[in-house]
């Protein structure tokens, strides 16, 4: 562990050699494998730590549930105030939590603080939430009757994550079960390990400070994949929130439906921009470059597919391909680097693997090579690929997690928004155009069919106010804004007499 990361954890509080298992504010080492983490900046070692077992996992849902038992009572706009100084303290560290976001997951400085400003928005988010769990009074069809509905919190949520956003995810599931009366147990991705610690570290802080929260409502467990089947299969925790891979939130649904518990899944994406013959081709440009190779192409909502007029292909690939031969591509802790590493080799591997099929498929293949010289040895570095397709092939209904942007042409919008609609996932989408009649289209009924749908704005890097997620194989949830918060709690529906009368509803007579 070098100096620099020494001090960002210890400012942060973290105790001595950093532990897998978080139970509450104890800190314990696990009994599993050895985890290296590596940065994929240059293969660095950045931390070596034993990994939780199968053991831990019920310790930990044991103390997460008695922690519930007890937040459960704490009037929300408490909880509120609880999530309001985790806020404060995202605010302290955002720097430490961006340097940390960056080592482990390899993006570049704005990225990471952006990131972290997503957990901080959260929070506000939450605060003004905790005082606004409404649900409606509803008109009883009997005299002397009143109607309502009541959100109680649900219990431990199980939060299962990746490592493209190893913080702000985590955030948004947490920030609003806290305030909605749960507690946590968060699996991350083993590929971000310090990022979970750090966060942990900073909710126990907080908690530390406020007599009010049990001890034991944010947990963590870091491991692999047989953690997260066993939190997905345990009874009592009733909802499990995932963010992965297709394959990752399938076999999470299935488990948790088997159990009759709730599953909310954001997975996959394969995000397209349609560009229309009235588009702004500046704006074109620009929103589509930060979409395609932000993150390195490793964000679910990274524009993944360009389906543009004909009429204008020519020109706006020139300035794409323009465009991509400028872009600073390396360490993503130097100033001005615009596009830092990939996660790891299987991903480069992943990477040229679609191209070449992609090339088999009928497509111009334009950079996408690995980048050896002027970045620094041991990450993977690429030049984030452009490849012009004929039509829709089976490549381009994948989703692969790298930056590979696909341009396909189209003549009528019909066909363009047929081409857009024609791929298993669904989470976010753009058009630009300056006809309003294109617009309202795409985002009408018969548009997109995405869990987002923009205008004028790439699909990567939505706000947290909305409601995030998409429809088919990824996944049908949806987190973060709006009411979002309803899958964190339950409902319940409450009748109440205040006659002296016993009315039966539907008006059935039923008297001795
Ligand atoms: C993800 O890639 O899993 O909209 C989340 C965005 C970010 C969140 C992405 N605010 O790109």
């Amino acid at each position: 562990m070098t100096h620099s990361i020494q001090d960002v954890l210890q400012r942060i509080g973290i105790p001595g050699q950093p532990s897998a298992v978080g139970i509450g504010t104890t800190w314990q080492a696990g009994a599993g494998e050895v985890l290296t983490g590596k940065s994929p900046i240059d293969g660095e070692t950045l931390v070596t730590l034993q990994e939780a077992t199968l053991g831990d996992v019920g310790l930990v849902v044991d103390t997460a549930k008695n922690a519930f038992l007890k937040w459960r009572q704490v009037p929300a706009p408490q909880r509120g105030e609880f999530v309001r100084l985790i806020g404060e303290a995202l605010r302290e560290h955002k720097a430490d939590l961006a340097a940390i976001v960056s080592w482990e997951a390899g993006k570049i400085t704005q990225e990471a603080l952006g990131e972290v400003q997503e957990m901080i928005d959260i929070c506000d988010f939450a605060v003004g939430l905790s005082r606004q769990l409404y649900g409606y009074t509803i008109a009883s069809e009997r005299p002397g009757h009143r109607l309502m509905e009541q959100w109680h919190p649900l219990g431990p949520i199980g939060v299962i994550s990746a490592f493209n956003f190893p913080v702000a995810v985590w955030a948004w599931n947490s920030m609003l079960a806290f305030v909605c009366g749960d507690s946590v147990i968060w699996k991350p991705s083993e590929k971000t390990p310090l990022c979970a610690i750090a966060c942990q570290q900073i909710v126990n802080n907080v908690a530390q400070d406020f007599p009010e929260v049990p001890d034991g409502i944010s947990n963590l467990l870091i491991g692999r994949a047989e953690i997260g089947k066993a939190l997905t299969e345990h009874q009592e925790i009733p909802l499990i929130s995932a963010t992965g891979s297709i394959p990752m939130g399938r076999a999470v649904a299935k488990t948790v439906a088997g159990r009759l518990g709730r599953s909310l899944l954001e997975l996959g994406g394969n995000n397209a921009m349609i560009v229309t013959e009235s588009a702004d081709l500046e704006m074109t440009v620009r929103s589509a470059l930060f979409s395609a190779v932000g993150t390195c192409g490793q964000r679910c909502t990274t524009l993944r597919r360009l389906i543009v007029h004909e009429t204008l292909a020519d020109q706006l690939l020139d300035s794409l391909k323009n465009a991509y031969q400028r872009l600073p591509i390396g360490n993503p802790l130097s100033a001005g680097t615009l596009v830092g590493p990939l996660v790891d080799q299987a991903a480069l591997d992943a990477m040229q693997d679609a191209l070449r099929t992609a090339e088999s498929q009928g497509g111009t293949v334009h950079y996408g090579n690995p980048i050896l010289e002027d970045v620094p040895a041991g990450g993977c570095y690429v030049h984030p690929a452009i490849v012009e397709m004929h039509s829709q092939t089976e490549i381009v209904q994948q989703e692969t997690f790298a930056p590979i942007l696909y341009v396909m042409r189209y003549r009528t919008l019909e066909e363009a928004f047929e081409m857009h609609n024609q791929v298993p996932q669904g989470l976010s989408s753009a058009i630009m155009t300056n006809d309003i009649r294109e617009a309202e289209l795409f985002i009408s009924p018969v548009g997109s069919d995405c869990g987002i749908a923009n205008v004028n704005v790439g699909p990567s890097g939505a706000e947290i106010g909305g409601a995030f997620g998409g429809e088919k194989e990824t996944g049908g949830g949806r987190e973060s804004g709006s009411d979002s918060w309803k899958a964190y709690m339950r409902r319940t529906t409450n009748t109440i007499n205040y006659s002296t009368e016993l009315p039966l509803a539907q008006g059935i007579e039923f008297n001795l």
